[in-house]
């Protein structure tokens, strides 16, 4: 086992039962002309949590765990996008329509990939998801129970929004879950941080959060105990 000092109180997990879950690192949401900024978002407060998740998806590599990346998107014809959602508010482009990086928020269009700083390797999983959270019709619980794993490691944006909707679905599915903090971020600061403590608070209702540099310093082997 493994085990990192985290909030609430240390999270144990062993090194063949993990995986990290790295949420919709797309171009749609961290780069001006994407979905994000079509809703009214300053993008550039996730620019930050960029090296972070590489630093993140780099020790998983390192220890050959696996690797499990999101995207948030719809097909081309939108058959999986609800009206409820497209026509949601006011925004300047909607989902489906055409922007600087292709439709927005389209899979296979330039703007719904992940970003070029975090690109997956062959091997690792890459789950389009419809919705927020990334179990609803997708196959993310086949691959892994295929994976045969225990606990979730979590990354990505925003905190609040499809991170927090994805924690909360694997919380009711049984995994036990960590939240890397300063490797999610939020269009609005407050939210992030109310996120975490929320995700935290009653003894881990949710699951644990932990800076990078404590999972590092568990996997150096500075707190294994085995
Ligand atoms: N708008 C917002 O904060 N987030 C999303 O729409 N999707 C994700 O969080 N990926």
């Amino acid at each position: 086992m493994f085990t990192v000092k985290a909030a609430p109180f240390d999270y144990s997990f062993p090194p063949d039962k993990v995986a990290l879950i790295v949420i919709d690192m797309q171009r749609d949401f961290v780069e001006p002309g994407g979905f994000g900024e079509t809703l009214g978002n300053d993008v550039s407060l996730l620019t930050p949590v960029i090296p972070v998740v590489a630093d993140l998806i780099a020790l998983f590599r390192k220890n050959n765990w696996p690797v499990i990346h999101t995207r948030e998107n719809h097909a081309p014809d939108l058959s999986d996008c609800p009206p409820a959602k497209r026509d949601r508010g006011n925004p300047a482009l909607r989902i489906g329509d055409d922007g600087p990086m292709g439709r927005i928020l389209i899979r296979g269009e330039p703007g719904a990939d992940i970003i070029d700083a975090l690109k997956p390797l062959p091997g690792e999983y890459v789950v389009d998801k419809p919705g927020k959270g990334a179990f609803y019709a997708t196959d993310l619980s086949s691959i892994l129970k295929d994976l045969d794993v225990t606990h979730l490691v979590f990354a990505g944006v925003t905190t609040e929004v499809c991170v927090q909707t994805t924690m909360r679905e694997a919380n009711d599915r049984g995994f036990t879950n960590l939240l890397i903090a300063d490797a999610t971020g939020s269009y609005f600061p407050a939210f992030k941080e109310a996120t975490i403590a929320m995700i935290a608070a009653q003894g881990a209702i949710v699951g644990w959060v932990a800076p990078l540099s404590a999972l590092a310093e568990a996997v150096s082997g500075g707190k294994s105990d085995g």
